[in-house]
């Protein structure tokens, strides 16, 4: 694995789990965990379980005892890790967004094919895709039980930037992290949309604002592999934030539906809140990360007089993923959906299939997301309202 901030120690626990809970056909070791500074990255190694440390990318690439490589750093240095690790033969899954621009994306898809040719896997990292409510809900969608689809509403809000004393990380910088909202979170959304659609999004009208637009610059590096302390700055002591705060978008499937998304940091009191509602001629489904084992269903067949949405608890047995956890009831959390993304990637890699999200999936959203930014940059959805 390279990286072990947040999101590397959520995949750790994702990998030192899965092969306990599942019965798998192939058990994960985690060899050796990657990053700059050698003694954070050793400490990393007994926090998080990993045999071993290594202090540069390409070491750990080249590696016998390494088969898949784990790419958890900052969007700015993923093409070239996963690129470089798919072409010494090795299986690779990179966090989402996939790169940070199309450009990124197009070549590290290419290299993915031609890997796959070789028998090697590359997956995207969108973990939500692995909470059983989110899969339950396409399982329903694909089955026909929403019938023709007419809205996909998603909305992702956190609230950690409000205050504008929180200094300038990595998150906030074009050249490291591609975007801010809309890449963070807005990425997760428009792919949950398509994977829940099950079509891509032909179409976007969008609006994004940097609400605060200077920020404390950080005394020295911050946490990730690339996030190097600030842009240097003026006297002030102030930097500039150059990605969007806020991202409000509307888009189009080709079937006709409708999709509308929503992904900002300044959403005060909402921490980790990803809202799903799709709608449907025969009925709808409703999600909300914060309440996670929960799935919302709105039947449109049943008579009026009854009808309404009705609350399924998705901790049964024949729900995915639950066949190997607890007894129902005994909910699940955020951190299952990375284990559940280790059993799917093991799976693939035993059987020689294609992992899903592939690289592919990763490069049709971040079309989206450029295409956000270019409506966006264009204004294209603002009519001026007279006064
Ligand atoms: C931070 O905004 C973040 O950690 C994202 O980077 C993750 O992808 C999301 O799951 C939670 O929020």
């Amino acid at each position: 694995m390279v990286g072990y901030a947040f999101m590397g120690a959520a995949h750790s626990q994702g990998w030192r789990t899965v092969g306990r809970v599942f019965d798998l056909p192939l058990t994960p070791r985690l060899a050796a965990v990657c990053g700059r500074d050698g003694q954070a990255v050793r400490a990393a190694a007994d926090r998080l379980g990993w045999a071993a440390a290594e202090t540069d990318w390409r070491a750990l690439i080249a590696r016998d005892d390494v088969d898949l490589v784990d790419v958890c750093t900052p969007g700015d240095s993923h093409a070239e890790i996963a690129i470089a690790a798919l072409e010494a033969g090795k299986h690779v899954l990179c966090e989402k967004p996939l790169a940070n621009s199309v450009e990124e994306a197009q070549a590290m898809t290419e290299a993915a094919e031609r890997a796959e040719r070789r028998g090697q896997v590359a997956m995207t990292g969108f973990n939500y895709r692995r909470v059983p409510a989110i899969a339950l809900a396409r399982r329903m969608i694909a089955e026909g039980r929403l019938g023709t689809l007419r809205h996909v509403r998603v909305s992702y809000l956190q609230d950690w930037l409000v205050d504008p004393s929180f200094p300038l990380t990595w998150r906030l910088q074009k050249p490291y992290a591609g975007s801010g909202a809309l890449g963070d979170l807005g990425a997760h959304a428009v792919d949950l949309a398509q994977f829940l659609a099950g079509e891509p999004v032909a179409g976007v009208s969008a609006l994004t604002e940097t609400f605060v637009r200077e920020r404390p610059l950080l005394a020295g590096a911050s946490s990730g592999l690339s996030a190097a302390g600030g842009p240097g700055g003026g006297e002030s002591g102030l930097g500039q934030v150059t990605v969007d705060d806020a991202a409000l978008f509307t888009g189009r499937f080709a079937s006709g539906a409708l999709a509308s998304f929503e992904a900002t940091r300044f959403a005060t009191g909402r921490k980790n809140a990803l809202k799903v509602e799709l709608n449907g001629e025969r009925g709808s489904l409703a999600f909300d990360l914060e309440r996670l084992n929960e799935l919302f269903f709105h039947d449109h067949t049943e008579p009026g007089v009854s009808a309404g949405f009705r609350r399924i608890l998705v901790t049964e047995p024949d729900h995915p993923y639950l066949e190997a956890w607890w007894p129902p009831g005994h909910g699940l959390g955020y951190e299952h959906t990375f284990a559940h993304q280790a059993h799917d990637l093991v799976r693939a890699i035993a059987e020689g299939t294609a992992p899903a999200p592939s690289f592919a999936d990763g490069l049709q959203v971040q079309r989206v997301l450029a295409a956000v930014e270019e409506s966006a940059a264009k204004n294209s959805v603002y009519t001026p309202v007279p006064v």
